[in-house]
């Protein structure tokens, strides 16, 4: 018998698991190939008129890219990898290659989308120097699909095609606000939403430094913002969700954890 194992998609590690569970999110690196992160980016920009050398070219351009074009060159980066990696997080039971999506419901009038939405952070002026964003912090999902157990969302992903640096527009997170907000939820009983909920000692948030092509997972219930991009170039982040399968629901996991738990089970053990 040979058991030898070929490994042809990014396995998480123990500590990537427990980063999962303990704070909330892991950066995977490895999913997207350089070849697809400089397609996917060179076809980006020629969609949206931008030469990422000439400034002129960014003025006034959109954050979130409301075009359908845009996003439809983004499927390729949801592959097979990209699973296998949320398989890992999540279990077997989610939708694959297709998410629900507020943006795609408000713009185009339809809610599931197959790719990522651009988030496109722009080079502001000031010091090269990472500044704690104030304000901005949120729960994905859009408030009709932000849930306190995972009825709707699994996981909020962002995907990237620059490196980010610590100034660079990073995404920011506060980690453990997953579970601080699911607790929070949970003895309220105040109905979710994209907010996250008041009187609660976050931890200050850290930005996730990544390279081109790292996928940040975060738990559905994560806190996290967008912080300012006092670098040169313009930061490429992609934006998409994790859906269980509508026709196998989640259920929590109760008792005594056993060797079958995923990470999120881990996560909802209250
Ligand atoms: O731009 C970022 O880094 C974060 C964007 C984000 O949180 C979102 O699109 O929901
Ligand atoms: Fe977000």
């Amino acid at each position: 018998m040979n058991d030898q194992i070929t490994v042809s998609h990014p396995l998480l590690t123990e500590e990537q698991k427990l980063q999962f569970v303990r704070d909330g999110y892991v950066k995977v690196s490895g999913i997207l190939s350089p070849e697809l992160v400089e397609t996917t980016k060179a076809n980006l920009f020629d969609r949206l008129g931008i030469n990422p050398d000439d400034p002129e070219t960014w003025q006034g351009k959109p954050t979130f890219p409301a075009d359908e074009e845009a996003i439809r060159l983004t499927v390729p980066c949801r592959n097979d990898a990209f699973e296998a990696v949320v398989e890992q997080l999540v279990g077997p039971h989610f939708v694959r290659g297709i998410t629900y999506s507020p943006f795609t419901t408000e713009h185009f009038g339809y809610p599931t989308t197959h790719g990522f939405i651009p988030v496109l952070n722009y080079p502001k002026p000031g010091p090269k120097e990472y500044v704690r964003p104030e304000q901005g912090y949120h729960i994905d999902g859009g408030d009709q699909y932000v849930t306190r157990l995972p009825d709707k969302n699994f996981l909020a992903v962002m995907a990237y095609l620059t490196d980010v640096t610590e100034y660079g527009g990073a995404t920011v997170v506060c980690p453990g606000s997953h579970r601080q907000v699911l607790e929070a939820w949970t003895k309220s009983g105040e109905n979710p939403s994209t907010r996250p909920p008041s009187g609660i000692d976050y931890a200050p948030a850290i930005p996730v430094t990544v390279k081109a092509g790292d996928v940040v997972f975060m738990h559905y219930l994560l806190v996290h913002a967008s912080s300012a991009n006092h670098a040169d170039i313009i930061r490429v982040g992609m934006n998409t969700a994790v859906w269980p399968d509508p026709a196998k629901p989640y259920i929590p996991k109760k008792g005594s954890p056993t060797a079958d738990w995923s990470p999120m089970d881990w996560t909802l053990a209250l």
